[in-house]
């Protein structure tokens, strides 16, 4: 499996500037309303042209305002990005099944290395995986007149990294006999889980470059930074082993019953919760699916809504049944119950 990862550059003022052609080449500002400098907000993103003068996401826009006051500053139309992100969404399930979406406008996607060769008539895989992510990137563009940076390599480490190397408008394919080579002299910032607290520690150890973190033994990070220690180890030297997680990855499963009438009495309800119980350790069996919560939802007649859950202990059906009563008690003998539901929750 190649990764692909994919970020739409200065996505949301990029989206402006495409659609107020007056801003073209512009710096622009979206985010909170700088008030002459007297805005208490922040920016939400920056073009190219404003990141010039130093001003970037996060920023206070007041001190944004400062670095730059003749920057085109608008205000964030957060439901024409999300309808933009949907249509560069639809793009990438045309070309993968396996879709991180990361944020609005980023996304790992997983090739298959032999569909790859056989799509593209290549033999190397990361040859064919740059054709395609160039054709993604075409795509974007066509449709929505947006430029994207493109990473490509063995695991999410590499094809994030990658993706970032030449922005904006890049395409980055890193293979593996090229991974020592292409992290080498990329600061430590550049890793999952180091940030600026991270980065100073290891200042103060003169280590700034991925080259320099690799002196460091396994051990030895352990001992700074702890399970995350040994993380970065395998970092520094391109092993990744993190999965794509797929965002319809299921992470409960539930089964509710709303009764024909309001009901009060309990013996009705325990019953018709262990058969809703039932047919939820059914489907979790038939998907393979494990979990460590159990939930129980309650609808009163004037549809207030009340859930509770707990870890579930033991295994077998008697087990869950007793966890089951002991959430419903809570709710049995206050008002007319309209509907119940049972769900269990991945851990
Ligand atoms: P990013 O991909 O981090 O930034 P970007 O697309 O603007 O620029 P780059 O070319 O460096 O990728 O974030 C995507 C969008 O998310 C960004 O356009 C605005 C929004 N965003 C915020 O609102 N606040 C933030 O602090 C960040 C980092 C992003
Ligand atoms: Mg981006």
């Amino acid at each position: 499996m190649l990764i692909l990862h994919l970020d739409m550059d200065a996505f949301f003022a990029a989206i402006e500037e495409r659609d107020n052609p007056y801003l073209k080449g512009k710096p622009i500002v979206v985010g909170a309303d700088p008030k002459q400098g007297r805005g208490r907000g922040v920016v939400s993103t920056a073009n190219y042209e404003a990141r010039k003068y130093g001003i970037h996401s996060a920023m206070p826009i007041s001190q944004a305002y400062r670095l730059c006051p003749k920057a085109y500053f608008l205000p964030v139309n957060i439901e024409k990005y999300q309808q933009v992100s949907q249509n560069i969404f639809a793009i990438f399930q045309k070309h993968s099944s396996l879709i991180e979406k990361v944020s609005i406008d980023e996304a790992y996607l997983g090739l298959e290395e032999k569909k790859l060769c056989k799509d593209f008539k290549k033999d190397d895989p990361y040859e064919a995986a740059k054709i395609l992510a160039q054709k993604i990137k075409n795509e974007i563009f066509e449709k929505e007149r947006l430029t994207s940076s493109c990473g490509v390599g063995p695991n999410k480490l590499l094809a994030k990294i990658a993706s970032d190397h030449q922005k904006p408008n890049g395409l980055t394919v890193v293979k593996p006999s090229e991974i020592d080579d292409f992290l080498r002299d990329k600061p430590v910032l550049s890793l999952p889980g180091i940030g600026p607290k991270t980065e100073k520690i290891l200042a103060d150890f003169n280590i700034k470059t991925i080259k320099d973190l690799k002196k460091l033994s396994s051990e030895r990070l352990k001992s700074l930074f702890g399970k995350r220690g040994e993380e970065f180890y395998y970092f520094a030297r391109g092993v990744d082993n993190r999965p794509i997680e797929t965002t319809h990855q299921t992470k409960s499963i539930g089964k509710q019953i709303t009764f024909e009438e309001d009901i009060d009495k309990p013996k009705i309800i325990i019953e018709t919760a262990y058969f809703l119980l039932k047919g939820v350790l059914k489907e979790a069996e038939k998907e393979n699916f494990s979990f460590s919560t159990l939930e129980v939802i309650v609808r009163y007649f004037d549809f207030e809504t009340k859930t509770t859950q707990m870890k579930v202990y033991g295994k077998t059906f008697t087990d869950f049944k007793n966890c089951l009563l002991k959430l419903l008690l809570k709710f049995l003998g206050k008002k007319k119950i309209r509907l119940v539901g049972v769900r269990v929750v991945r851990g």
